[in-house]
């Protein structure tokens, strides 16, 4: 039997065990399909960037390894991000980072940015039929230090207003672009190696700058605020905390980032969606995975990622989440990276679409606990992965394993001989 005839006998076999505890599978096909992820340009570049300067480090965030390959310049994340999109099955968004603007070799401060640094961008994204989020950036820059839009020096926090305001204009300039709304991201790694005795100063000055920046309101870009726990030497302290954010995101409607890596290792960040679903307008997603801390590396079908997929999905609330990637691993193949991160975050929410939820509620709501634990077990070796195989088949993408020779050949002709 063919590949193809085993992938859709195990589909029709599958349909039908998923029919007997209630799932229409065809439906979670059709959800799966529309689920859009927003690939993080980083990943390519290990998060340099294209200012003439280059990313200056430090600053909280750090990616590890050289593996050979790394994109060098607009052109190579370009091609990279479109050998992706060939092994992975929808249609979906690209998210771009402030130092990743085409700045023709002059050097364009921070402050400095304008929409016509990203038209380059934004043309291409609209070819390639992806449309195009945004972040501003603080890190990596010689005025970085350990405070930015909470830095009580007027002169560095202005710096900063300005450049996250001008990326906020920018991303208006791109949603108006792509008729559909560009969902900017603002972190920022503020905070303190060691010990603080001004907590609260850091926060309110943190919190006028925000105001200050939010001011200007518009029509075709959403802001959202990306908390954190620590950032690497500012271990102490993290002004833009999460329940910094969560404060002010739900007294000023704003969006709420939930970065899976930047909780305590133990904290449920599935559980935090049906809270923000009550009293913050929608939710982005950095989905990430965490080895022992925020170590950003590539997303894998784990309980963690399963569960807040889940989450998302009993909440019925995929019109109100963003799903974006957020991880950078310069130890492995990069583009592989990608491949393995969407992938991964596509199974869980097809898990999440699988799920025998009608069943396990009415379980719930007769009391019948033991039945709901045993049929949530059990929807864990339902036959998913013949769905997943057959939405890879339809996509007219790589089954399985299959995309691993396809990866290594971009690596021999393309990133292997690049320096
Ligand atoms: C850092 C945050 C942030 C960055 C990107 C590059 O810890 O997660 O989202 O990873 O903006
Ligand atoms: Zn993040």
């Amino acid at each position: 039997m063919s590949k193809t005839e085993l992938v859709q006998k195990s589909f029709e076999i599958a349909k039908e065990r998923y029919a007997a505890v209630g799932v229409d599978v065809e439906a979670a096909l059709k959800n799966l399909q529309k689920l859009s992820i927003s690939l993080h340009c980083w990943q390519t570049d290990d998060v340099v960037g294209f200012e003439t300067l280059g990313n200056q480090g430090g600053s909280g965030i750090q990616a590890t390894g050289n593996y050979p390959g790394r994109a060098r310049n607009i052109g190579e994340v370009k091609a990279d991000i479109e050998e992706v999109l060939t092994h992975i099955g929808g249609t979906h968004r690209f998210n771009l980072h402030a130092i990743y603007g085409d700045f023709g070799g002059k050097s364009v401060d921070r402050d400095q940015i304008e929409a016509s640094h990203f038209t380059g961008w934004m043309e291409w994204a609209k070819e390639k039929n992806l449309k195009i989020d945004f972040n501003s950036s603080s890190f990596g820059h010689p005025k970085s230090g350990d405070l930015t839009l909470a830095n009580p020096d007027k002169g560095i926090r202005d710096f900063w207003i300005e450049h996250t305001k001008r990326s906020r204009a920018i991303s208006e300039e791109i949603g108006k672009f792509q008729n559909d709304p560009c969902i900017m991201n603002l972190w920022i790694h503020d905070g303190m190696k060691d010990l603080t005795v001004n907590r609260l100063k850091y926060r309110q000055i943190l919190e006028q700058s925000l105001d200050d920046i939010f001011a200007t309101d518009y029509k075709n870009m959403k802001d959202c605020i990306e908390s954190k726990l620590f950032g690497i030497a500012l271990e102490s302290y993290t002004v833009g905390s999460h329940d910094f954010y969560l404060g002010y995101g739900a007294k000023k409607q704003k969006i709420v980032t939930l970065d899976t890596g930047h909780f305590h290792l133990t904290e449920s960040v599935a559980d935090k969606i049906s809270s923000l679903l009550l009293f913050t307008p929608e939710i982005m997603l950095h989905v990430s995975r965490p080895v022992r801390w925020d170590s950003d590396h590539v997303v894998t079908l784990n309980e963690d990622t399963i569960e807040l997929a889940r989450e998302i999905v009993r909440a019925d609330a995929l019109d109100r989440v963003h799903v974006g990637l957020d991880f950078f691993d310069a130890s492995i193949n990069r583009i592989g990276a990608y491949v393995i991160g969407v992938r991964a975050t596509q199974k869980a929410f097809l898990q999440g679409f699988l799920e025998p939820l009608t069943q396990l509620r009415e379980y719930e709501a007769n009391g019948q606990y033991f039945e709901r634990l045993a049929l949530l077990e059990e929807a864990k070796s339902l036959p998913w992965n013949a769905v997943w195989d057959y939405f890879c088949l339809t996509n007219n993408v790589e089954i399985g394993e299959d995309f691993i020779p396809a990866v290594q050949k971009y690596e021999k002709n393309v990133t292997s001989k690049r320096s």
